[in-house]
């Protein structure tokens, strides 16, 4: 599937605030800088990005990939799972009704964040975690069947998100680390096994042929390369210290 527009949220100066496991503080100015350079990638892959404004209310309001999941039918909107990223929901929607006609909602008590559902064609992999509940993963699988889409629950116990440690590229293809690697749910796959010590560069973007791959991680860059792609790096040094990764930066449609 190729993809034709991204949205993306300029990073606010409170994400020296945002929720963090390694209790790092990113560089504002830096991650501004970074910012722009992922999204002049994003325009080289060839999408039309749509820049939504910086909201200091959301420290972790630039990681837009949790906000939302977005299929070629609708658009379901999250319910994320921790208390300080709820209201972030409210100004993705907006922008969304302009390109879905169809919008679809989680809601309590169901949770879930866009960062845990790795969509594989017409199936979407729902990873049950910190963030993400059973009730919301059941809601999901609920709206994609509407649109005669599928979806099922992995079960995420070491990582922040699905998405922290699995990546699809297609041609059945499935970056993966850590408790991925062996996951029965997963077997079917090519497995391109990302190193412990390079495991965050297992979350990376497959866009139009490009794969966009987190700047200083040369052994998983090697292996994607090998295995047929085209890489781009990309630093985003000052989004990991907050957890983030290169996929949550954007949505993709
Ligand atoms: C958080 O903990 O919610 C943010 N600091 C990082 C979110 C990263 N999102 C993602 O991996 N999809």
């Amino acid at each position: 599937m190729m993809f034709t527009n991204a949205i993306v949220r300029t990073p606010c100066n409170e994400i020296v605030k945002g929720l963090s496991s390694r209790g790092e503080i990113p560089d504002y100015q830096t991650a501004l800088r970074q910012h722009d350079r992922y999204v002049e990638t994003l325009r080289t892959c060839g999408l039309e990005v749509t820049l939504l404004d910086s909201d200091n209310r959301y420290p972790d309001s630039t990681f837009v990939e949790d906000t939302a999941l977005l299929t070629p039918h609708c658009a379901i909107i999250m319910n994320p799972g921790a208390p300080s990223r709820k209201g972030e929901i409210a100004g993705m929607e907006e922008a969304l009704k302009g390109f879905f006609g169809s919008v679809e909602h989680v809601r309590e008590p169901g949770t879930a964040d866009g960062g845990d559902i790795v969509m594989v064609g017409t199936h979407a992999y729902i990873g049950l975690s910190r963030r993400t509940n059973a009730h919301g993963a059941q809601q999901v699988i609920s709206i994609l069947e509407k649109y005669a889409l599928s979806g099922s629950t992995v079960t995420v116990e070491k990582v922040l998100h699905l998405k922290s440690g699995v990546s699809c590229l297609g041609n059945n293809d499935l970056v993966a680390s850590g408790e991925f690697v062996q996951n029965p749910e997963f077997r079917k796959f090519k497995i391109l096994n990302v190193a412990d010590d390079e495991s965050y560069a297992a979350n990376c973007v497959w866009i139009n042929g490009n794969v966009l791959i987190p700047k200083g991680y040369p052994k998983a860059t090697k292996m994607i390369e090998k295995a047929g792609y085209e890489t781009i790096e990309i630093d985003v040094s000052e989004f990991r210290k907050v957890d983030g990764g290169i996929s949550c930066l954007s949505l993709r449609f």
